[in-house]
């Protein structure tokens, strides 16, 4: 490493020892191996550029990042994955279930994961003051939809819970694009097949405690986690609910959390007690006795005017830098085992920015599971169990 930081031969001030200089640092021990790659495979499959172009980088029809307003939208132009038999070969697989059956009210959700790999071809896959470039540093692909069934919620639990048990006991990190909040019972029930005897905690971003047996006679988007930790391996004593709050809180859900003591924090909990005390307070809860963390992040736990785009709204939510780093500083101290970002409905986003939104949730997590050494992983996480568990559950009804 070279060492620049106290000095620069330009300027006769001293650099101050901020984030920003850090991250200058940084970026200069990135490799830049998996760019070069890009530009060869570019170059290979879109032929060389016409004689009238300079940079000679640029191949004829675009093949990689650039530009970035070009190309076919999978999420952060990753690879499409078309024969999902070959998840495993990738450190991260990213998976839209475009399911909003589960709505109570706004749908549209079904539109989630095209919101979102839409906008996320406006990032590049480095960020600045966290020094992580993931071009470099990790494997990603995108493996496409789950075929959900748009009139029945039960039979897109089957196949949502079938297709997350797939990727995750493949030993790639499983990246879940909502889709309504109605899919976090099945995706948990799909990890919690290959956990064998291990149990997993959920750390779950909401304005709303999602908790109720049923709602309109179904299991809608208002009833995960009460299906979810009827699941052995998910205890709801190891359930966090952290930005609950507001006039959309059915009472019947309070009741059940009350009853199973789940662990909720309000944002006037979270503001007053400070980010790291939440933090350490879900840490604390949901690893008490569990070997793994799931997190389930709904876009409404952040201020209803910074995501507008979602099924149900609620003015007083999470600042998107407090949801943010309270999210990266639970993906460096916990062993992560999936991420879902749901509630996204382009129909109702202005200008993408909840979109957007999402895609910095996904980003920021795969940047933390790079920096705290979750990712790249070396091997399997001893938490997968090779063989599935079929019956986890009672029939519901
Ligand atoms: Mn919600």
């Amino acid at each position: 490493m070279t060492d620049q930081s106290c000095s620069d031969a330009n300027s006769h001030f001293q650099r101050p020892e901020t984030q920003a200089n850090r991250a200058l640092q940084k970026e200069a021990n990135l490799p830049l191996t998996g760019w070069q790659q890009e530009v060869s495979r570019g170059l290979e499959f879109g032929l060389e550029a016409a004689e009238s172009i300079s940079d000679r980088s640029i191949p004829t029809f675009s093949r990689g990042e650039l530009p970035h307003f070009a190309g076919i939208n999978t999420f952060l132009k990753a690879p499409y994955l078309e024969d999902v038999r070959k998840v495993g070969e990738y450190d991260v697989a990213i998976v839209g279930v475009p399911h909003d059956s589960g709505t109570t009210y706004r749908p549209g959700t079904r539109f989630g994961p095209q919101g979102i790999r839409r906008i996320s071809a406006l990032y590049t896959p480095y960020n600045f003051e966290l020094g992580v470039d993931l071009r470099e540093q990790i494997t990603l692909c995108d493996v496409g939809d789950i075929f959900t069934i748009p009139a029945n919620n039960e039979k897109s639990f089957d196949q949502i819970s079938k297709g997350i048990a797939h990727i995750f006991s493949s030993g790639a990190f499983p990246i879940i694009m909502g889709g309504d909040h109605s899919i976090g019972f099945p995706t948990v029930r799909g990890i919690c097949r290959h956990l064998g005897d291990k149990k997993v905690g959920i750390i779950h971003f909401d304005r709303h405690v999602d908790t109720q047996e049923t709602d309109l006679d179904e299991r809608m988007h208002t009833c995960p986690w009460f299906h979810a930790t009827n699941i052995k391996n998910a205890p709801a004593k190891n359930l966090v609910q952290l930005g609950i709050g507001g006039w959309q809180v059915p009472r019947q859900g309070v009741k059940v959390c009350r009853e199973r003591a789940t662990n909720i924090l309000t944002v006037t909990d979270i503001t007053e007690m400070g980010l790291d005390a939440a933090v350490n307070f879900a840490l604390e809860r949901a690893l008490d006795g569990t070997d793994c963390v799931y997190i389930s992040f709904d876009i409404d736990c952040i201020d209803a005017g910074f995501v507008p785009g979602t099924g149900w709204p609620e003015p007083g939510g999470l600042l998107p830098r407090e949801a943010l780093s309270m999210l990266g500083k639970i993906v460096q101290k916990a062993p992560i085992c999936g991420l879902e970002v749901v509630e996204v409905s382009p129909p109702y986003d202005i200008s993408d920015i909840t979109s957007l939104m999402a895609t910095r949730v996904i980003c920021d997590t795969m940047a933390h599971l790079v920096i705290s050494g979750q990712l790249p992983r070396k091997e399997k996480p001893a938490y997968i169990h090779p063989e599935a568990q079929s019956e986890l559950v009672e029939d519901w009804r």
